[in-house]
């Protein structure tokens, strides 16, 4: 059953209706009708070879870096050709509803801003902030006139113009630290919320998947929209099974 059901879409448009502090939290769902796929889908393409599981660690960059950053500059570009979507939009929209909205992401796309969301929380940092993975600092991104790595091929990350180092996508993996300030932005914002709309996440990821459940202890409503069964389904007062694009703009008028 994929259809939302009618008395759900009216309990969550109220309740976005009466907030004050709305939260959108979202994961790679919200821009899968992008065109962009999610984490845990098999990969497409001639990358559907490698686990996105294991690509994304610093183990994997350390043991072939020209892998992990080839398939990060096919991800880079492939964030750059699509649009956003109806979901995304929607998002953008909802601002101007409710007096104060948040948006936090796990995705490191940057279609939230494009679609017009400002002040957009990046959990799991971005595509476009590359860094070198010895000393830090900040990195420019490499010339996108070159030719899209779409084959699944091994592509040497730059050095670092400072100390030499090896540049690395600008992500957290697993096992890192999610970055301090926007946790605590984030905790702060579930935790003073009246509504949370978690949307496109699996809630399998950690410390992210804490954000709604803590703001479902702190009181706030907290409404999901997915079109598969996920854990954080006990912790929304309403699901609403359908895609990003379809639900979202039902609920902005
Ligand atoms: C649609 C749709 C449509 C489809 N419309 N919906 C507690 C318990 C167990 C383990 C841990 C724990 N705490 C920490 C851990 C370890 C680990 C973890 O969580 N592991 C779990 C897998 C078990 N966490 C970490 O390692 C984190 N770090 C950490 O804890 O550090 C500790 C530390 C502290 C101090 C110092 C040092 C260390 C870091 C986690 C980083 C995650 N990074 C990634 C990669 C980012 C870069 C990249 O993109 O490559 O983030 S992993 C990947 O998963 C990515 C995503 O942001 C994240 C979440 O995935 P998401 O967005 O939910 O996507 P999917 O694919 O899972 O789901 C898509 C959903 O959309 C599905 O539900 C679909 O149904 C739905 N959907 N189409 C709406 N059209």
């Amino acid at each position: 059953d994929e259809e939302p059901r009618p008395m759900d879409l009216h309990d969550a448009a109220k309740l976005l209706g009466q907030a004050r502090h709305v939260v959108v939290f979202t994961g790679a769902g919200i821009s899968a009708e992008s065109g962009v796929p999610t984490f845990r889908d098999a990969l497409t393409g001639l990358w559907s070879r490698f686990d996105a599981q294991a690509l994304a660690t610093p183990q994997a960059f350390e043991e072939d870096p020209a892998l992990v950053w080839g398939w990060y500059e096919w991800r880079r570009q492939l964030a750059q050709r699509v649009r956003p979507n109806h979901g995304h939009l929607a998002v953008a929209r909802m601002a101007a509803h409710a007096p104060e909205l948040t948006v936090l992401t796990q995705n490191v796309d940057d279609l939230h801003e494009r679609a017009g969301s400002s002040s957009v929380t990046h959990l799991h940092g971005s595509l476009f902030a590359p860094r070198c993975a010895t000393c830090t600092r900040a990195a420019e991104l490499p010339d996108s006139a070159e030719e899209q790595p779409d084959d699944g091929r091994r592509v040497p990350p730059p050095h670092c113009r400072y100390c030499d180092g090896l540049i690395r996508p600008g992500v957290v993996w697993f096992g890192e630290a999610l970055p301090q300030e926007a946790l605590e932005a984030a905790a702060v914002a579930a935790s003073t919320c009246d509504v949370l709309l978690t949307v496109g996440t699996s809630g399998l990821v950690y410390p992210a998947a804490e954000i709604p459940r803590l703001a479902a202890r702190y009181g706030a409503a907290v409404i999901q929209v997915n079109p598969q069964p996920t854990p954080l389904d006990p912790v929304a007062r309403v699901n609403l099974h359908g895609t990003a694009a379809e639900v979202l703009p039902a609920l902005v008028s």
